[in-house]
Order: structure tokens, then sequence, then C-alpha cells
């Protein structure tokens, strides 16, 4: 399987429940390796660009108002089949569909706050990772 890096966002929910920690060790058991990583508070235009391809869908406002609702931290995951297995660790987007023992389902409660994003395509994830950081705040290991 190809080595791969994916983007993680761990929300602002999880963020006010002190599960960063929690969050990231799920990462780090499944080989997933944190090889750059930050904490932001996003504005309106950060957030709303980041989920651009969102813009005309009627959930857009409240996506942007609950991602600039606290702090959140902005992670590049790299690994085996990282955008995949990332996916697979968040669980499904809505908490209540989401697998037993998945982020989500463990961490979330509600469609609007669901503890994590993560990339959905190695195409996605290369656009959303330079979105977030210049190439020397990545630290591969090596
Ligand atoms: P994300 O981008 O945050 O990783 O989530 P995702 O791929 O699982 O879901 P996506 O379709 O990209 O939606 C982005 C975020 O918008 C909110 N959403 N609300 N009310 C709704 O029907 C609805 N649908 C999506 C979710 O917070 C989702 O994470
Ligand atoms: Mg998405």
């Amino acid at each position: 399987m190809a080595n791969q890096r994916t983007l993680s966002i761990i929300k602002p929910d999880a963020v006010a429940k002190n599960a960063i920690g929690e969050i990231t060790a799920r990462f780090e058991k499944a080989g997933l390796q944190v090889v750059a990583a930050k904490m932001l508070k996003l504005d309106d235009d950060k957030a709303g660009g980041f989920y651009a391809e969102h813009k005309e869908r009627p959930f857009f406002k409240d996506l942007v108002g609950f991602m600039t609702s606290g702090p959140v931290v902005v992670q590049v995951l790299e690994g085996d089949d990282a955008v995949a297995k990332n996916r697979d660790l968040m669980g499904a987007t809505n908490p209540k569909e989401a697998a037993p023992g998945t982020i989500r389902a463990d961490f979330a409660e509600t469609i609007d706050a669901n503890a994590v994003h993560g990339s959905d395509s190695p195409e996605s994830a290369e656009r959303e990772i330079a979105y977030f950081f210049t190439a020397d705040e990545i630290c591969p290991r090596g």
C-alpha cells in the first residue's frame, strides 16, 4: 500500500471536550504519524475557503459558524493508505450512523459538530494540506 498524506482537523467540539490527545492517539495507534500540527482559531474567510465546495449547500453558514466557534487542531497524517485509513477511523459524517468504536461515534453527537475532518481523496489531501501548511512546516520522520 502506498505511503500517503492526509489532512485532519480536530474540530472545535472535540477540542472543547479536551479530546485532542485521545483522538491523536487513535491516529498513532493505527500506524499514522503526525508530520505537521498547529492549533488555530479559524475566521470566516479561512473556514469558508476550506469548505468552498459546500458554498451553495443549505448547511454552509452553520458549518462556517461552527468551525469558527473555537480553536481547532490541524494535522498532516502520514502512512500507508492514510486517506482511507483516516476516514475509517473517523466513521460516518453523521455520528448517529457512525460505526461503534469510530471517532465520531465516540466523541460526537450531531452532524454539525462531528469532532473531526479528514480529506476525502488524495487530490483533496494535497489541496487541503497546502491550504494550511507550507512545505517547511511538514516534518517527515525519514
Ligand atoms: P468533513 O469534510 O468535515 O470531513 O466531513 P465529511 O467529508 O464526512 O462530510 P462533507 O459532506 O464533506 O460535509 C462537510 C461537513 O458539513 C456538515 N454537514 N452537514 N446538515 C447536513 O446535512 C450536513 N451535511 C454535511 C458536516 O459537519 C460535515 O462534516
Ligand atoms: Mg468532506
